[in-house]
């Protein structure tokens, strides 16, 4: 039988992606993954998808879908086993209200790591593009200065917004906290592995600098001290102990036909 063509079109660095892969990968699913280039990325996704034209795109044979949380329910209803979702019931509704809080929760990680990485001089453009082939690559790097300016602008890095999102960043890890009754070992809703425990540890991972993630400490790309002060700080809570625990024991690796375009 012909195996389903399967793309994910992306940003490396994207936590959004990063969910989208997670999802894809604990069920086993092989795909392509496609980097798009910042700029480029909005006309394909709005032509893939219809949507926003933000990415992760996800192309499953005739079905593309353009928001990370539609591809988390469609790879759940189209390929059901590892379940990823309790049967229908109070424990799926909270399941689904979690990952629709922590995906609101990620808008802010963005926002003030980001904001912080710009301010702090970090070297935005190896963390973007390290993946990408080489001219790319190249390109890329040359983009950053715009890259910086687009971001500013489209997700408000001033210092006001910086700060209401590091409350808000807090406030998520509160509510972590008291999901799982402070517990780093256990699951936000049941005994196993849901779609919110992927959305909030892969949403969240950028915050702690999680190993495992795309997000994990590298020594050729120094972080600015407020983000490493902030990691620290989180990895002393259960909320932090909580997103480390779950790259440890639960980011299964990509099946093996993955490859980057
Ligand atoms: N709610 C969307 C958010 C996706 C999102 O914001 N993606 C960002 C990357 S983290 C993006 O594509 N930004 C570029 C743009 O907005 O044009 C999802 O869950 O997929």
């Amino acid at each position: 039988m012909a195996q389903t063509e399967r793309t994910l079109y992306q940003f490396p660095i994207s936590h959004y992606c990063e969910k989208a892969r997670w999802v894809l990968d604990v069920k086993g699913l092989p795909y392509t993954l496609k980097n798009l280039m910042p700029g480029l990325h909005r006309g394909v996704a709005k032509r893939l998808a219809k949507g926003r034209g933000t990415l992760p795109v996800l192309v499953d044979g005739s079905v593309a879908l353009g928001d990370s949380t539609e591809i988390a329910l469609h790879l759940e209803r189209t390929y059901p086993s590892p379940a990823l979702l309790p049967p229908p019931g109070p424990e799926r509704d909270r399941a689904l209200e979690l990952e629709e809080y922590f995906d609101g929760i990620g808008i802010h990680v963005r926002r003030w790591a980001y904001g912080h990485i710009i301010n702090g001089g970090a070297d935005l453009g190896r963390m973007m593009f390290g993946e990408y082939p080489a001219p790319q690559r190249w390109l890329g790097r040359l983009m950053v200065p715009l890259i910086k300016r687009i971001l500013v602008r489209q997700y408000h890095l001033h210092p006001p917004q910086l700060e209401e999102s590091r409350v808000k960043v807090l406030e998520g890890l509160d509510r972590l906290e008291r999901e799982i009754g402070g517990d780093p070992s256990r699951y936000l809703v049941g005994s196993s592995l849901t779609i919110a425990d992927i959305a909030a540890a892969s949403l969240l991972a950028g915050l702690v600098l999680a190993e495992g993630s795309p997000y994990a400490a590298r020594p050729d790309v120094p972080m600015p001290k407020a983000v490493g002060q902030m990691a620290e700080e989180a990895r002393l809570r259960p909320a932090g102990q909580w997103v480390l625990r779950r790259y440890q024991q639960d980011r299964t690796p990509a099946a093996p036909s993955r490859q980057a375009a």
